[in-house]
This record gives C-alpha cells, structure tokens and sequence, in this order.
C-alpha cells in the first residue's frame, strides 16, 4: 500500500501595522467566515494556528499559521524575527490603500526576515496586496506590486479579507504550497514518527513501572 503523504509546513505573515494580517490568516484558517472583519484587535506578539489541508493528490497539509504583530512596540523586532525561524513561507501583506505600507515591504520586512532567515533553507514568499474592496482609496497600483514581487520572483496576489470568496482565498495560497509539497519540503516520516511514539512511550511505562517498584 502506498504510504500516506503528510506534510507539515510553517508560514509567517507579515507587514505593517493594520495591513489585515490577522484577518486575512482567519479567512485562510476559516474561509468561509467573514464575521472576523472589522472584529480585529491589534496583535500583541503573534498568533498561531494550524490549518489541515486533505488533498486526494497531496495527501495530508498541517499549514502552521504564524500571524505576527505589525508594531514593534509590542514585542520588539527581534523577538518577532524569533518566530521567522523554520518558516517554509512568508506572506508578506501591504494595504493597497497605503502606499506606506507598500514601501516597507522592502524598508523593513524583507530585510528583518533576510537577516534571520538559513540562506540554504527552501522557503517561499509571496506578496499580498490586501483591501481591494477600498477601490476609490487605492494608492498601490496592481502593475507597481506585481513588478516589485517579479523583481524578487515571487507571487502577487490581490484580495480583499472583506469581499474575496472563500475558493479564491484558498486558490493562490494551494498555488504557493504545492511546489513546496512536490519538492518534499516539510515532508514527515509517519513510520519513523510511529517508532518515536511507541519508543516514548515504552519509555514511559518503564519509568512508571520503575516508580512503582520504588513504592513497594
Ligand atoms: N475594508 C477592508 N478592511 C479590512 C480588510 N482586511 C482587514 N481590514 C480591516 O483593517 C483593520 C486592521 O486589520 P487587522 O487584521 O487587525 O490588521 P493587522 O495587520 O493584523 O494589524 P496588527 O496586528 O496591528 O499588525 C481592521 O479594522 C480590519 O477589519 C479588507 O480586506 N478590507
Ligand atoms: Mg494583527
């Protein structure tokens, strides 16, 4: 019988303060839920959450979700790049409403996450460009974003966390993940963690047996 694919994989989001990094990661964990926008508190630290994908061609996905905060203040620049560590992907958001935030895309986050990231890890971006639904406040052009990200070959995607339907939310984030899956990226050994369970778990009766015969 062929054994089950299972891929367990890390992506960060980040960008600035207000960008809707949190409520973009709660469409992707909940892509039917748009309850979420407009409920949002700044993030303090990070959130994490893990999203299971089953895909009959990619077997099982365990996408761990790290939402970061957008403001320094809260945690400091460096205990937020402790959470880049191990990432298989960044999705890196601006608000196309705020060319600020578009700008710092290549001021301050690619830099932090330069700075931290194993320069022979296989990791993904991709450039998200979040608000669409604020037509008349655009200041980000769709050609100025997507010749930034092709600069870096990276992705560019365009959506709204308010008005993007759930199958187009996951679509672009299935397009990012599968190369990763394909190249064995994040790719779990079920039979070498089968024989780690069943040794702790030996190991564990022995001690407790052990405790036991102390009692005695
Ligand atoms: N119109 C509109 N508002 C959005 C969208 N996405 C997020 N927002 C709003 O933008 C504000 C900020 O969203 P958050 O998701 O909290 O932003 P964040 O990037 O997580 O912010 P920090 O955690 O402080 O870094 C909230 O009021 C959201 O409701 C969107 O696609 N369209
Ligand atoms: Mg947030």
């Amino acid at each position: 019988m062929q054994p089950c694919l299972h891929t367990r994989l890390k992506f960060v989001v980040i960008g600035d303060v207000a960008t809707g990094k949190t409520t973009v990661t709660e469409r992707i964990l909940h892509p039917d839920n748009v309850t979420t926008v407009g409920r949002t508190m700044p993030t303090v630290g990070m959130n994490c959450d893990m999203k299971h994908i089953d895909d009959r061609r990619y077997g099982r996905i365990d996408l761990l979700l790290v939402d970061t905060a957008g403001d320094d203040r809260f945690n400091g620049a460096a205990l937020t790049q402790m959470y880049y560590k191990n990432a298989h992907g960044f999705l890196v958001l601006f608000d196309i409403t705020n060319e600020q935030s578009f700008h710092n895309v290549t001021q301050i986050w690619l830099p932090r996450v330069r700075a931290v990231m194993d320069p022979t890890a296989v990791c993904c971006f991709c450039l998200v460009g979040n608000k669409t639904d604020r037509v008349a406040e655009r200041r980000v052009s769709s050609e100025d974003a997507l010749q930034l990200a092709i600069s870096y070959g990276w992705p560019y995607i365009e959506l709204s966390a308010r008005e993007t339907s759930a199958e187009e939310m996951m679509t672009p984030f299935m397009l990012l993940i599968v190369p990763l899956v394909e190249a064995g990226v994040g790719r779990v050994d079920e039979a070498e963690e089968q024989r780690r369970l069943r040794l702790t778990q030996n190991e564990s009766a022995a001690r407790s047996g052990g405790a036991a015969c102390c009692q005695d």
